[in-house]
């Protein structure tokens, strides 16, 4: 039997059509936990159909997705990818063996086709990573969605977004308590199946834009 090295919190809203392809590529080793936030598409059971353990998170939103995840997991190590197929689990094996030197490790995303990251978003991310940079003393360059760090080391930092400022918060956070932050190159592509909930729409981007600004320091 391999054993299980992590967690992996996936949080999906709708994701039943590309959560096969997802599941189906996770590494020996990790674990998947797909939290359902209200999906009506059967995501829950179509996690389940291919391996994955299922926790239902009934407040809406990426943070309380991801949130509830981390407080279900029951490993050290936890990481967190999304549900849409535009990530591939497999990178994930090198961001964990970067956690020995490490208290974060993030992923950098580098998309392979344009198309897949609205160049709103895209710009969004790349003034936020530049703000982090020069007012934290961090080396990102990604306010990324796919990470690994130590489950109890993350409960214990507080984060408390519960919509699409978690990640940026997360970063903050991070950064006052210094912990030793890593990125790491990620390969990102389009969505395999479904919408984007985020950073694909106006209304996305803009609660994304508020949460982001609320979280700066
Ligand atoms: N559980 C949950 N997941 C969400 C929510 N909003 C987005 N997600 C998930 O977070 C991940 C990223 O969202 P996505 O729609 O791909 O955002 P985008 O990449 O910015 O277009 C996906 O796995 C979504 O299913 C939410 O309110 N609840
Ligand atoms: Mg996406």
């Amino acid at each position: 039997m391999t054993t299980v090295i992590a967690t992996v919190v996936i949080p999906c809203l709708n994701e039943a059509g590309s959560l096969p392809g997802v599941l189906a590529a996770m590494p020996p080793g990790f674990t998947a936990l797909v939290v359902d936030n209200n999906s009506t598409d059967g995501t829950a059971d179509v996690a389940r159909a291919h391996g994955a353990r299922v926790v239902h998170e009934r407040v809406p939103g990426y943070g309380s997705a991801v949130h509830a995840g981390v407080v279900a997991a029951d490993t050290d190590i936890v990481c967190v990818l999304d549900g849409d197929g535009s990530m591939d689990p497999g990178e994930l094996v090198s961001m964990v063996d970067a956690l020995a030197d490490a208290d974060l490790v993030v992923g950098r995303r580098r998309a392979v086709r344009a198309s897949g990251w609205p160049w709103h978003a895209r710009v969004g991310n790349t003034v936020l990573a530049a703000r982090l940079r020069q007012r934290l003393n961090i080396d990102v360059h990604d306010i990324g969605p796919v990470r690994a760090c130590r489950r109890q080391q993350l409960l214990d930092l507080g984060v408390s977004d519960r919509r699409s400022g978690y990640p940026l918060q997360l970063l903050v956070l991070a950064a006052r308590a210094n912990w030793r932050i890593v990125e790491r190159d990620i390969t990102y592509r389009p969505r395999t199946a479904g919408k984007s909930k985020v950073s694909g729409s106006v209304k996305g981007s803009a609660i994304a834009i508020w949460d982001f600004w609320k979280a700066i320091p």
